[in-house]
């Protein structure tokens, strides 16, 4: 009988074991197949490449494009709609729906697997590579069968693709080039990554018990336009566990060293950070000597030296061996007679000799910035309403904005979308209505980007351009044209009367550091015309650079910091262009979006 009930006992038990492993089993089915509306988007741009190579019609790619910057837009997930509930949704049609709900059904898609034995999809890394478009990917591999970037390099070093149709001996260097500025930025990061990375862990460390205070240091702090690591710097109470907190978080894929005072993580995204501790009466020294640079640190030191003191993270230490310590990072500068030095100024460029005259620059600040003149919308390629960007804007506290969406030319090469001649009238009349439902008196500037054209003409008639408030010109194709051809295109804009503002001058894209032109012409130009060049705040253009800004105002030219928005929250993207001005050593005097509105539209009115 105990036997009997035993095996009963052991059949039930082994039935719950199967029912539940089935059970688990489908919930794991359900949730492995469920995809996020970022990786169905990713999905649909992969697509539109993979159809873009393979040479297919532009409006079926298009479709696939439009569709996943809708999802990408769209905040609530996207299995909780039907095929119907799907098709409201912008650029979403039946067949796109039919996708989506494919892959949140399987976790896969069979046209897109299809698609990938046609053409390999490694293929799509070399767009990456500035230069290389989709036109040009489908030539390495149909003639010589380049598949990869690696397979890429070894065709250009051994002169393979000088002879295609379209490429010589210098567009194969500047592949060479472009495949070694992208070998150089996988060690670094572009600012904005870093940036939210470090505002994300500065909160959770504060949270965490005992600690008093947790600071941005190191190169993100200088505003560097890329970043090696991330330096954090804190007091706690008890060092030990802020240590062994921050090196257990989720997102760390591996410790690179830990210490009481100061320990290094690696996320698994490649990020590494590095944390220092330090007691609060010393932290000032902590906090001066991890921003750095290191340059301008072993300045420091020796000018510390001098007047017989020696520096270190820890404070100073006299002749005598007597400490003094710093608690606040002014107390560093303040005990060698100096006037604080702003982070961004710390690089050894004459800061030191600057700060002990009392002569450093009166910096730019973001209370100084009174307009944001580069700003989408959905009327080309921006994500949000120009309701919608004018109230933020208005929320940031501007004056003015300008609405520059992008002209047709700049879709043949980019994929911009782009507001037509025919749509400018109806988006004149928009902000029209916009401006007077204002309650605020932010004032919305009718402006349009207008691409600079291979000839050097613009892609609007000068008359068109004429009945705007605000002309922007910006170079977005042919990057690959001669410096004199470039130097000419600029300067051509620059001439023209209507235009007001050159937007990011070099084309930087973070990696491509930019076309090249004879820089000194082009702002001797921008100087003779009265027509500013801009600092354009996107995190991966940042351009124009630190060095071009300042050599511009030296030879008189206005500059302007632009965030070049296409979402509302990229306004605040505004904060990493005022950080390359003052890395530039700027004041507010040179920059046209410091003035009032009043000032401003005069200057524009006048300018024609
Ligand atoms: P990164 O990370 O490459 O973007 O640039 P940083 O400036 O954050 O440099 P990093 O992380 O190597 O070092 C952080 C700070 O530590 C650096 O800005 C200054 C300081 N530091 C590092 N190495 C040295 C050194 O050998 N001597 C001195 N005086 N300071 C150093
Ligand atoms: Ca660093």
């Amino acid at each position: 009988m105990v036997s009997f009930n035993k095996r009963v006992g052991t059949f039930i038990f082994e039935k719950s074991i199967m029912f539940l492993s089935i059970f688990l089993g489908l919930l794991y089915e359900k949730y492995n197949t469920r995809m996020n509306n970022e990786a169905i988007a990713a999905i649909f741009k992969r697509i539109a490449n993979l159809l873009e190579i393979k040479g297919e019609n532009r409006f079926k790619v298009l479709a696939y494009r439009r569709a996943a910057e809708s999802i990408h837009s769209i905040s609530t997930d996207l299995i909780e709609f039907d095929e119907q509930e799907l098709m409201q949704f912008p650029a979403i049609g039946k067949a796109i729906a039919g996708k989506i709900q494919e892959l949140n059904r399987t976790g896969k898609l069979e046209f897109l697997e299809k698609l990938e034995q046609e053409i390999p999809p490694t293929l799509i890394d070399l767009l990456e590579l500035q230069d290389i478009g989709h036109k040009k990917a489908a030539l390495f591999w149909k003639e010589v069968g380049i598949t990869t970037i690696e397979e890429l390099e070894i065709a250009a070093r051994a002169g393979r693709l000088q002879n295609l149709p379209g490429m010589g001996e210098k567009s194969e260097g500047r592949i060479l080039k472009r495949i070694e500025e992208k070998k150089a930025s996988i060690k670094r990061f572009p600012i904005n990554v870093v940036f939210e990375i470090a505002k994300d862990w500065k909160t959770r460390l504060e949270k965490f018990q005992g600690v008093h205070r947790i600071e941005i240091a190191g190169s993100l702090r200088r505003i560097l336009p890329t970043i090696g690591d991330l330096d954090l710097v804190g007091i706690a109470e008890e060092n030990e566990s802020v240590m062994d907190f921050f090196t257990s978080q989720r997102e760390v894929a591996e410790i690179l060293s830990s210490g009481t005072n100061k320990s290094s993580i690696m996320l698994s995204n490649g990020v590494r950070i590095q944390l220092w501790l330090q007691s609060k009466e010393r932290f000032g020294s902590l906090l001066q000597f991890v921003t750095g640079s290191k340059a301008h640190n072993i300045r420091l030191r020796e000018f510390a030296l001098k007047k017989g003191l020696s520096l270190s993270e820890h404070g100073f230490v006299t002749k005598d061996l007597k400490e003094i310590l710093c608690p606040l990072e002014v107390d560093v500068y303040a005990t060698l007679g100096l006037a604080f030095i702003p982070p961004e100024l710390r690089e050894d460029k004459g800061e030191i000799p600057a700060a002990e005259r009392q002569e450093l620059p009166n910096l730019i600040e973001r209370s100084n910035i009174l307009s944001d003149l580069h700003i989408h919308t959905i009327w080309s390629d921006g994500s949000h309403h120009i309701t919608e960007m004018a109230l933020s804007a208005e929320n940031r506290g501007l004056e003015a904005i300008a609405i520059t969406d992008h002209t047709p030319a700049s879709f043949k090469q980019c994929n911009h979308n782009f507001i037509s001649l025919d749509s400018l009238d109806k988006q004149k009349m928009e902000i029209d209505s916009i401006q007077k439902s204002l309650s605020s008196p932010l004032t919305i500037l009718k402006g349009i980007e207008v691409e600079i054209l291979s000839d050097g003409k613009l892609d609007f008639p000068d008359e068109v351009l004429s009945e705007l408030d605000i002309v922007l010109a910006s170079i977005h194709t042919n990057l690959d044209d001669s410096k004199a051809n470039i130097t000419r295109r600029l300067i051509n804009a620059i001439q023209n009367p209507h235009v007001d503002i050159i937007g990011h001058p070099s084309g930087r894209e973070y990696p491509f550091e930019g076309i090249e032109a004879d820089w000194d012409e082009v702002f001797k130009a921008a100087a003779d015309c009265d027509t500013a060049l801009e600092i354009n705040s996107n995190p991966l253009h940042l351009d124009l650079n630190e060095q071009r800004a300042a050599r511009a105002v030296e030879l008189g030219a206005w500059l302007a910091i632009n965030s070049d928005a296409h979402s509302s929250k990229d306004l605040d993207n505004m904060d990493f262009g005022i950080g390359i001005a003052r890395r530039a050593w700027l004041e507010p005097d040179r920059f046209i979006n410091t003035w009032s509105t009043g000032e401003l539209i005069s200057w524009l009115k006048e300018r024609g």
